[in-house]
């Protein structure tokens, strides 16, 4: 029996679980749910996830929402030996990176996506975004310093630490900024962009957003 994933595929919380579900080569199915088609405010829906939001996984009995946690759960359960760490203190090495990711990379991501690209060009608040720029340079920065003499954020290894920052790096590069890769994130990005799952997932056409308040 194969994993449900709902969630509209233009949503990088969706994506990054897309992506893990490739490396790890589980058998899943996609549901678009949100955003333009709608669902999230259904009864149904409310039962999965009482926050209407997606990303949500279905296994079997098993409901899952948050896009970490269940990057975190699906490494427990369907993860081999290279992606499940045993050990706290190792698994917390990446884990903090996810935490970051969310607390810090993630709102000001946001403030650039949703401030600049969302937004009509009439509504925009371009000092409000050139903030929220230099906090995504700055997060760049220290994705830049983690990567030194690395393939990826850990090591030789990709783990849920470059999902959960990677999703940012393609739309950053996308939206028409002219937003510069510092060296050694350009690289990596050089890397994840050779990864079928990051291919499938993440580098996909998301311009039916442009201008949409509106999820
Ligand atoms: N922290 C949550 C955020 C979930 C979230 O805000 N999801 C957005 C899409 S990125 C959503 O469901 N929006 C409503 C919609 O798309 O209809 C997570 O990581 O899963």
């Amino acid at each position: 029996m194969s994993v449900l994933i709902y969630g509209r595929d233009t949503s990088y919380n969706v994506q990054k679980v897309l992506w893990l579900l490739e490396e790890l080569n589980v058998e899943y199915r996609h549901i678009q749910l949100g955003g333009k088609f709608g669902g999230t405010e259904s009864e149904e829906f409310k039962r999965l996830n009482p926050m209407r939001k997606v990303p949500v996984l279905v296994d079997g009995d098993n409901v899952v929402w948050e896009s970490n946690t269940i990057l975190r759960y699906l490494v427990d359960v369907y993860g081999g030996a290279e992606w499940r760490e045993e050990r706290a203190y190792e698994r917390s090495k990446y884990e903090r990176w996810m935490d970051w990711s969310q607390c810090q990379f993630d709102p000001a991501f946001v403030g650039v996506f949703w401030g600049y690209y969302r937004t009509p060009d009439d509504l925009r608040d371009m000092n409000a975004v050139n903030e929220s720029i230099d906090r995504c340079l700055n997060c760049l920065a220290k994705l830049d310093e983690q990567l030194i003499d690395k393939k990826y954020l850990m090591g030789d290894r990709l783990t849920l630490a470059d999902i959960t920052t990677g999703v940012f790096v393609y739309r950053l590069v996308q939206i028409g900024l002219d937003i510069k890769l510092p060296k050694q994130v350009a690289r990596w990005y050089q890397r994840l962009k050779n990864l079928p799952g990051y291919q499938k997932w993440v580098m996909r056409d998301f311009s039916e957003l442009k201008g949409r308040l509106a999820y």
